[in-house]
């Protein structure tokens, strides 16, 4: 009896999941084809929500299909497709990676449109935007793009977002090679073309973008984007509830040998170590945890960089980007920071989906060089928005110190007028899994030829012969150059005075202190303030600052760093 009864309740419980999963399956399954309208391709507007028809259950598998005949030349004017394409061929035995470091002849060979996976979570298929949302103008730079790439990009724009949202296409041309890339594209309706007079690198060309789009959102993407089934939709709809977010999607992966599309991990988000590199991280478990609806926005520390939605006004309230940055890298974390620390917030969004061609190397030269101008432009973010946090972005890039940055006064008073927030404030309320690294700094000597800068005695300093001593370098010759101090222990070099021959002397350490403050000029170590130089002088005499005298040997100070 008791068996019988176990049996009958095991049964059903059975079917009872069984039950829920199928109630569960009709909820969140597509319509059906039938009630498609044939006409209007697969997306249809109707009642204030936006429903996809799809023919397929299988939902993984759906492609978003590209609108056809009619409808498609109406998006897309009269550009000659085939004939902007072809005009640009490899010759046979041409290395297919070299021009733009991806596979040319596979991007070539899928040409202007392709359709293309819906790799969003199902449910995203079933949410609701508003009827009346605010227009964009997508805002897309770029710097010697393969035309396929390119024009896949603003195709996949017009054929994947609701028309009446895509005011105009702003293509800034950064002095590419050829100015026809960027021109003939003029031809489909709502795109138009900025070209640079000089090359200006991705930040000054978005700005340029920013000041002449004309829709309340700007959308920025790369020129080597496909946009998937409903991109758009999410992002603008974050904004208009709230001007101050600043929105990213799930950025898929195009391969740069094949062009094949690949859906990207949904819990990532974007982080950075201390050398200010971006990487994507796993969401934090207790965040993950939390998260019962997939379809539910993602907090992100930084963004990538290339594609993301803001409101244009926010936008220039805060101050658009820093334009002393220069071609690439960077302006991803000074954007992130400012929109945390300044009132707003970061996040990706897992319903929106693009996808990038991502590569291992740029394909385009920098003029000062690709490492001193991602040092220039991280510096400069660094600088302004990190405070004492700084000093752990170089120590985990020493190189950084004493190399070029420009003023960022501009940077700063912007800081100060919009009244933003410190950065222990956004390390400890945005970014708490980012761990302050132990508090050892890297030391050095300081060389001038055979001779080192040392302590003696209380705040006495002099030059001595180099010395090692049990296989390292004593404590009165080790220093620690963590701009704008130059350090030994807890004492730093200090002037006494503001004039030229005062004494230098060593004094417990304080950053804000203006006697304190030191930068590197060429090989010499300037004072900030007094803009004169360390001078050994001679041997035997004491340190003092001096006229700064470039390649006079008793300023030239040569750091080594040691273990
Ligand atoms: C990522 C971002 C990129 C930017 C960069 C950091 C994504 C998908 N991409 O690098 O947008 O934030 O990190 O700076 O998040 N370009 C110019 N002028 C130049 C150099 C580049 O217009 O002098 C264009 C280029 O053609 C491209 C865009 O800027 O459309 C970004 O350059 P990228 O694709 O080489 O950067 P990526 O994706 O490695
Ligand atoms: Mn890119």
């Amino acid at each position: 009896m008791r068996r019988i009864r176990a049996n009958a309740i095991a049964i059903l419980t059975v079917a009872w999941i069984l039950g829920t999963f199928y109630y569960l399956w009709q909820d969140s399954k597509p319509a059906t084809a039938a009630s498609a309208p044939s006409s209007v391709g697969n997306h249809h507007q109707g009642g204030g929500r936006l429903e996809i028809h799809r023919d397929d259950r299988t939902i993984p598998l759906i492609v978003s299909q590209p609108p056809r005949g009619e409808h498609q030349d109406l998006l897309l004017g009269g550009l000659d497709e085939n004939k902007y394409l072809d005009a640009k061929q490899l010759k046979p035995g041409d290395d297919p990676y070299r021009e733009h470091a991806f596979n040319l002849i596979e991007s070539h060979r899928l040409g202007a449109q392709r359709p293309l996976r819906d790799t969003r979570h199902y449910r995203c298929a079933s949410l609701n935007y508003d009827v009346d949302l605010p227009s964009t103008s997508v805002i897309i730079t770029f710097h010697n793009e393969a035309r396929s790439t390119l024009l896949r990009t603003v195709k996949s724009v017009l054929m994947r977002s609701p028309p009446q949202l895509i005011h105009e296409i702003l293509l800034i041309d950064d002095f590419s090679a050829d100015a026809d890339d960027c021109q003939l594209l003029t031809q489909i309706p709502k795109v138009r073309c900025l070209r640079n007079g000089r090359r200006e690198g991705l930040i000054r060309s978005r700005v340029r973008g920013a000041n002449s789009a004309s829709a309340p959102i700007l959308t920025f993407l790369d020129s080597h984007c496909e946009v998937n089934t409903d991109w758009l939709q999410p992002m603008i709809q974050r904004v208009k509830e709230d001007h101050t977010r600043v929105v990213s999607p799930i950025i898929d992966v195009i391969s740069l040998d094949n062009f094949a599309y690949l859906a990207a991990s949904a819990d990532l988000r974007g982080g950075f170590d201390w050398s200010l590199h971006f990487k994507w991280e796993q969401i934090p478990i207790e965040q993950k945890m939390a998260r019962s609806d997939p379809t539910q926005p993602i907090r992100t520390p930084v963004i990538a960089g290339g594609i993301f939605a803001m409101d244009k006004s926010w936008f220039n309230h805060l101050g658009q980007y820093d334009t002393h940055m220069d071609i690439w890298g960077g302006e991803n974390f000074e954007l992130s920071f400012r929109v945390w620390m300044c009132g707003g917030s970061l996040e990706i969004l897992p319903c929106s989906r693009v996808g990038h061609v991502f590569r291992k190397r740029h394909p385009y030269d920098f003029p000062e060089g690709n490492a001193l101008t991602y040092i220039k432009n991280t510096r400069r973010a660094a600088e302004v928005w990190m405070d004492e946090y700084k000093q752990y972005y170089y120590s985990a890039r020493p190189s950084a110190q004493g190399k070029a940055f420009g003023s960022i006064a501009d940077r700063l008073t912007l800081r100060r007028k919009l009244n933003c927030k410190p950065f222990r404030w956004y390390m400890e309320n945005v970014y708490p899994e980012l761990r302050v690294p132990e508090q050892e700094a890297v030391s050095s000597i300081l060389r001038q030829g055979t001779l080192c800068l040392e302590t003696r005695g209380m705040d006495g300093l002099g030059l001595a012969e180099c010395k090692v001593v049990r296989g390292s370098r004593p404590q009165a010759q080790r220093w620690e150059l963590i701009e704008p101090l130059i350090r030994q222990r807890d004492l730093c070099l200090a002037i006494t005075l503001f004039t030229a021959g005062s004494k230098v002397t060593m004094e417990p350490c304080n950053a804000k202190e203006p006697r304190q403050k030191w930068k590197p000029k060429g090989s010499a170590l300037q004072h900030t303030v007094s803009g004169l130089c360390l001078d050994s002088q001679s041997t035997a005499g004491p340190l003092v600052i001096a006229q700064c005298r470039p390649l006079v040997a008793s300023q030239a100070w040569e750091p080594q760093i040691i273990t």
